[in-house]
């Protein structure tokens, strides 16, 4: 079995010092040289991004600094989006996703995207800060089954139960599937709030979705 350690290190130190062109180089090397695509995402960009997370935690890096990783993890996931996509996949619907209200972090959300899209289904992205009405409005307006909410704070996972509550005020709960998930989120306060799934990662995340239109 081949060992792309190398590779992955190389891709995980790109993303910390931020080199959002050289990460992209380093992402098609890896891919070249074979390394499986989840691989690339799990032991380069996502082991990087956390290696950031503990040094930001610690006062050791401060907001620029994560935002230039942050850019480099966007162009990376985009380089690698085609390979992550099944191939020739037709869309079977249509879910929504978004991160929720007062909550800015939108990178594992844009993973998870990038993974449901992957299993076929199409994303309307209602981007970062989303209320409530804007989800209800999408809801609404369009044939998703499925709403996805990402929240990476404490204090936005509660943004979560308020859309779900104002789906059910609305009367739309019963229309759609609501997945929840973010850094901080549990399979007990997805219990707690009335959700339909929690998922720890977007690779789950993506599988369950799928479940929702089969
Ligand atoms: Co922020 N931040 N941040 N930050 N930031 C965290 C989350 C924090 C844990 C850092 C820390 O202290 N260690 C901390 C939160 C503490 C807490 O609430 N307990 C924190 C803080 C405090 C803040 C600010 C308040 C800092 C400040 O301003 N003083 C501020 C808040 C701004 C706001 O949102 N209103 C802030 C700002 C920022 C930046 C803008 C600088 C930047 C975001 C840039 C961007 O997203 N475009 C940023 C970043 C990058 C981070 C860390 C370092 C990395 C987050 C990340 O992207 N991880 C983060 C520390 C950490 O997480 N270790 C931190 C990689 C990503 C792939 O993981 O998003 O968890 P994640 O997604 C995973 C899973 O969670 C899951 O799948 C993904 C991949 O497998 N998942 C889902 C996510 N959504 C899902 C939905 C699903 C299912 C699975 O179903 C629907």
């Amino acid at each position: 079995m081949s060992d792309y350690s190398a590779n992955f290190n190389e891709i995980s130190g790109l993303l910390q010092r931020g080199k959002a062109k050289d990460i992209v180089t380093a992402v098609q090397n890896a891919l070249t040289a074979g390394a499986p695509p989840a691989d690339i995402l799990e032991k380069g960009l996502i082991a990087g991004m956390s290696i950031i997370g503990g040094k930001f935690k610690r006062g050791e890096v401060f907001v620029p600094e994560v935002l230039i990783a942050a850019r480099a993890m966007n162009n990376a996931s985009a380089a690698l989006k085609p390979y992550l996509a099944e191939a020739g996949v037709k869309p079977v619907g249509t879910a929504i996703i978004c991160t929720v209200k007062g909550d800015l972090h939108d990178i594992g959300k844009n993973l998870v995207k990038m993974m449901i899209e992957g299993r076929g289904i199409e994303v309307v992205d209602l981007g970062v800060d989303c209320g409530s009405d804007k989800i209800i409005d999408a809801v609404k307006n369009t044939d998703a089954r499925v709403v996805c909410l990402s929240a990476l704070l404490t204090t936005t996972m509660m943004a979560q139960k308020d859309v779900i509550e104002a789906l059910k005020a609305a009367g739309l709960r019963d229309r759609v599937k609501v997945m929840v998930g973010g850094a901080p989120v549990t399979q007990s306060f997805a219990d707690e709030i009335g959700a339909d799934a929690f998922t720890p990662d977007a690779a789950s995340a993506a599988e369950v979705c799928r479940s929702f239109y089969a």
